[in-house]
């Protein structure tokens, strides 16, 4: 098949791509055990700038963000240092990359907490689910419930850590608002029993991530601020009573935001593309803006929905983990590598650095088979 809609470029906002094959955000653990970047991101990051727009790995906003070993921050002077070596590489190379901000909640383990804290959620209800932990998966426990008071405070570090990413050179913002983390805890009532003005009705369960929305939007503008949904996905052991309901209606205020684009995980996370009678991808019909469609997605199904005008960006991500040239590939008809699992999380530049690229000479031999 053809890619003709799926190479031609698209502009999101000021940001022009080149294309529109997005890098999915990739946790990959192996940053330093204080979140800081290697000389060896800048380089799998530079690898893969052929994508129209690379979202960087789930970063945390701060210490207490964190969930998982080795995950990056955004939250001190030596991680913006090392994230602007990111950005350059990724520059230099003709790619434009925004920074997603992560905040986990309940998904994390005292042991990956400052001072062994719990970890805070919406509500002090436990995920069944282990945590990755320096020491190996251990159980989740019990979250502290965020005090109202408190909230203002959290919102004040998604704001540094904005700031923070526009220092490291990073062409816009993601907001991580899917797969059961922070924001996603008090969206859905599976883990919001909140009975403050955070919880209970929509209204209310949407008033904290509108909160963030407006203060990040603050700093770096709407138009390079993008969101990540999930609505119907059972990541992270959580759900919603009536998830239709809910994310019509949030998506309805991110439309009136005039965020950068809307990025749907329409299926299962790394799952089913269809397991919810709820069709995410029918959110569209309600943002006003650019859609960007995740989940499974391949080559031939991208370009099916771009030319059926169902998605204006696709979203790739194992893909991009065993194949840094995807989109010299996708052009060239070429086979896509496999990826190996065992080295999806944590380890060093095996599995990380080592997929190649096709030589020169195979994509001479590629362009004149096409
Ligand atoms: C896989 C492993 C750890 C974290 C997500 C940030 O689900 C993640 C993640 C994915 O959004």
């Amino acid at each position: 098949m053809k890619h003709d809609h799926l190479l031609q470029p698209f502009d999101v906002g000021p940001v022009s791509l080149a294309n529109r094959v997005v890098m999915a955000p990739l946790t990959r653990c192996r940053a330093t055990s204080d979140g800081v970047p290697k000389d060896m991101h800048a380089e799998y990051y530079r690898q893969r700038a052929g994508a129209g727009l690379i979202i960087s790995e789930a970063t945390n906003i701060s210490p207490e963000g964190r969930g998982y070993a080795w995950t990056p921050g955004i939250f001190s002077d030596e991680q913006v240092a090392a994230w602007t070596k990111v950005t350059d590489a990724v520059h230099a190379a003709g790619g434009k990359m925004v920074l997603q901000l992560w905040h986990v909640g309940r998904v994390s383990h005292p042991d990956l907490q400052p001072g062994g804290a719990l970890p805070v959620a919406p509500s002090a209800i436990k995920p069944e689910m282990k945590a990755f932990t320096e020491d190996g998966f251990k159980d989740m426990v019990a979250p502290r419930a965020l005090a109202a008071s408190e909230l203002p405070r959290v919102v004040e570090d998604y704001v540094k850590a904005t700031e923070n990413a526009k220092r490291a050179g990073f062409d816009g913002v993601e907001i991580h608002s899917a797969n059961g983390y922070l924001l996603d805890q008090f969206l859905r009532d599976g883990a919001n029993k909140r009975t403050d003005d955070y919880g209970g009705s929509i209204e209310n369960r949407m008033r904290f991530p509108l909160m963030v929305v407006d203060a990040v939007t603050k700093v770096f503008g709407p138009e390079r601020t993008g969101i990540r949904i999930s609505p119907v996905s059972p990541a992270n052991d959580l759900t919603d009573s009536n998830p239709e309901a809910l994310f019509t209606a949030f998506v309805e205020e991110l439309s009136k935001r005039k965020l950068a684009y809307l990025h749907v995980v329409e299926g299962a996370t790394r799952g089913d593309r269809d397991p919810h009678a709820f069709k995410a991808w029918a959110l569209r019909q309600h943002f006003d803006g650019v859609y960007m469609g995740n989940n499974n997605y391949t080559p031939d199904l991208a370009e099916e929905r771009l030319a059926k005008g169902e998605i204006d960006l696709a979203c790739f991500g194992r893909p991009f983990i065993s194949n840094p040239d995807l989109v010299t590939r996708i052009r060239l008809g070429a086979p896509l590598a496999e990826w190996d699992e065992a080295t999806f999380y944590g380890g060093d530049e095996t599995g990380y650095l080592d997929y190649p690229a096709l030589t020169e000479e195979e994509k001479a031999r590629y362009a004149s088979a096409a």
